[in-house]
């Protein structure tokens, strides 16, 4: 276990070493992503089936892209990544569609199928059923036109040349800040979602929904919703309130953070005038803009929210020099 710690550790130091000379050097974006030489890409293949768009979603939450074969060459090097990691796919659906023209077939940056990986299997695309607009790889190499509502495996690609780091929160997505008090980073979600999809959003980018632990991580909380552009979000939300990582638990009969502690436990509980007050149709958790915790429905109200991560590298570093 320490030997894997510490190899972790190397891992961490060394990429924000060499990513403080410019140009990334170090080949790594996620550790549920592989870094495939030839291509100069990152990718993952994703074991909970998804519709294509939703598989389209889920990878740009990651930061990254659904991954289509760009040519021949990387159609064999990623369907080989795919024989020795998941042997019994038959198939992964990729970031092809004719959704916005039938019968044209573009990449999801636009290209034509022609332009990248045309390799269709014998007889496709069929359009079967006059419904069938979203693409899939074969094992063997061959595409076939599927229905869009179905669910199927799928890969999500970053190239290394699109990557960025943010070396004060040791992560790829630029817009997580570092408050040096708190020791943790956080990002404002500006697109409003209910608060069971805002568990997931900060979960594909290795975050969680934030936990106020302190007076100072509440005040901090409140500064940045403060500060965040919320007024140019247009749209039907809740304005207000932003989703807290913390939930009412019928089994312990209480209110419970995501890591389980009572809130008082976990150090805040501030609760607004009158909350909670939703019952058995608010029990999930949020924070009025001013602090103030308030109980909100789970699935219903959209409503923007805070993921919250450590920055392991430098927890590990103060904690080995005992700081
Ligand atoms: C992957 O496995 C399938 C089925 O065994 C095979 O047809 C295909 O050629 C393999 N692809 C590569 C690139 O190795
Ligand atoms: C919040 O912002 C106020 C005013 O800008 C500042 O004085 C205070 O230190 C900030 N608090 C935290 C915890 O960041
Ligand atoms: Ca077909
Ligand atoms: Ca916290
Ligand atoms: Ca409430």
């Amino acid at each position: 276990m320490a030997r894997v710690k510490y190899l972790f550790i190397y891992l961490l130091l060394q990429s924000v070493l060499e990513f403080t000379y410019g140009q990334p050097q170090v080949k790594f974006f996620r550790d549920d992503y592989k870094y495939l030489e030839n291509t100069r890409s990152f990718y993952k293949v994703h074991t909970i089936q998804r519709t294509w768009e939703n598989a389209k979603r889920r990878c740009a939450m990651e930061g990254a892209s659904l991954f289509y074969p760009e040519d021949q060459n990387e159609a064999d090097v990623v369907l080989t990544h795919l024989n020795e990691t998941q042997p019994s796919y038959p198939w992964i659906l990729i970031g092809i569609s004719s959704k916005l023209a039938k019968g044209v077939f573009k990449t999801i940056d636009g290209l034509s199928v022609r332009q990248v990986y045309n390799k269709w299997g014998p007889g496709e695309p069929n359009d079967a059923g006059g419904d069938e607009d979203c693409v899939i790889l074969r094992r063997d190499g061959t595409l076939n036109d599927d229905k869009c509502s179905k669910k199927h495996p799928f890969i999500c690609k970053k190239t290394l040349a699109s990557l960025k780091w943010n070396e004060q929160c040791n992560v790829p997505y630029m817009d997580y800040k570092y408050n040096e008090a708190l020791g943790r980073c956080y990002k404002f979600h500006l697109n409003p979602l209910n608060w069971k999809d805002a568990i997931d959003a900060c979960d594909s980018e290795h975050a969680y929904l934030a936990i106020i632990n302190s007076q100072n991580e509440a005040d901090y909380l409140v500064n940045i919703t403060a500060e965040a552009p919320k007024d140019k979000v247009k749209g039907l939300y809740l304005r207000g309130a932003v989703h807290l990582g913390f939930s009412y638990d019928p089994s312990e009969n209480g209110w419970r953070t995501n890591t389980g502690e009572t809130l008082d436990g976990a150090g805040y509980a501030v609760w607004g005038n009158n909350q909670p007050d939703g019952g058995e149709d608010e029990q999930c958790g949020s924070m009025f803009y001013n602090g103030h915790l308030n109980d909100i429905s789970c699935e219903v109200q959209k409503c923007f929210f805070i993921c919250e991560r450590e920055n392991e590298l430098l927890n590990i570093l103060s904690e080995r020099f005992g700081e």
